[in-house]
């Protein structure tokens, strides 16, 4: 089957790794919501992680950046900051040292001019992560916050500098009026036998996936069945900052809630099986919804989830 997946960072990536398991097609359209450019280097986290986690290389422990990771360029910038006094240099974000090294690959090409979903194509051939990953865009985008005092920061501002402590009011993908698919994106999403929605971040990521102009579009008009996996359980994101992105968009921070969020494009949706009754008010309100095991503890309970989704899918074709 070609599968297309439309997945952020980690907990897109970890359900990668199960549906990998099961040898399928897989095409990934990766989240540039996320990406920033620090120190001329363009950084994209969500490609990185899906690349670095199904390539083998991802740091177990953080989830993000390399394993056997050392930070001594992060801490000698430190020094730079602590002696000159600014606060202007972004030392809250730490590039780890091999990590550092995708990122000057990925600056010197597209300093040649090349295309982002090339670039992306020549890292991966190092990390053979045995899907094919796209990003959403080749265009610049990325994530603005609007915080509750109407400033606006960077998402990585947001999530990595103040832990997303302060509240926000809004997300918003800006340069996504001026951007399109990267290639192959509509052609995945329009000859794929299934689309999949991952326990992915539904506002910072898969959002801002559909908000590159064509892609929400595109899924709406799939002929294949849309399926997709609640990142809520038990009324808590299973990781991240979904909750407080939910919030800031007026969404309750719920497995049924966040179907609802999607349910212009949703066929099928799965919630963890503590979630039962939203399982069932989904149901009753018309969307094929099942209860399962939706912890990613190891390969083999993502792969049953990964399974449950491919399930979920036939049903919903009959
Ligand atoms: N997250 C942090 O909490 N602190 C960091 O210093 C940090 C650095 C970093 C570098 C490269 C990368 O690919 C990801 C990095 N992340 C870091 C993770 C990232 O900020 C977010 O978790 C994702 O963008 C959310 O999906």
């Amino acid at each position: 089957m070609r599968i297309t997946v439309l997945a952020g960072g980690i907990g897109g990536a970890r359900f990668l790794a199960g549906l990998r398991t099961l040898g399928h097609d897989i095409t990934v359209i990766g989240n540039n919501g996320d990406d920033v450019t620090l120190f001329g280097l363009r950084i994209c986290p969500d490609l990185d992680t899906v690349m670095y986690t199904l390539g083998g290389g991802i740091s177990a422990d953080r989830g993000w950046g390399r394993e056997d990771e050392t930070f001594r360029v992060r801490d000698d910038i430190g020094a730079y900051v602590a002696a000159s006094g600014t606060d202007d240099l972004p030392s809250w974000f730490g590039l780890g040292d091999l990590d550092l090294a995708t990122h000057l690959v990925r600056a010197h090409w597209l300093a040649e001019g090349l295309p982002l979903s090339v670039i992306t194509a020549r890292l991966c051939a190092r990390w053979e992560p045995g899907v094919r990953l796209l990003p959403s865009t080749d265009d610049p985008v990325e994530t603005h916050v609007t915080l509750a005092a109407g400033e606006r920061v960077h998402f990585q501002e947001w999530w990595v500098r103040l832990h997303a402590a302060v509240p926000a009011t809004g997300f918003e993908l800006a340069g996504a009026s001026g951007a399109s698919p990267a290639p192959g994106v509509l052609d995945a999403i329009a000859g794929a036998d299934v689309v999949v929605l991952p326990p992915s971040n539904p506002v910072v990521s898969v959002g801002t996936i559909l908000a590159v102009p064509g892609i929400r579009e595109a899924v709406a008009a799939s002929a294949a069945p849309v399926v997709g996996v609640s990142p809520i359980i038990g009324g808590a994101p299973v990781r991240g900052m979904a909750d407080a992105c939910l919030a800031a968009i007026g969404v309750e921070t719920s497995a049924y809630a966040v179907a609802h969020h999607y349910r212009d494009l949703l066929d099928g949706w799965l919630v963890d099986e503590t979630d039962k009754d939203d399982a069932d008010r989904l149901n009753e309100d018309g969307l094929l919804a099942r209860a399962v095991p939706l912890w990613m503890t190891d390969l083999d309970t993502t792969a049953r989830l990964a399974g449950a989704v491919l399930t979920l899918a036939a049903d919903v074709r009959q």
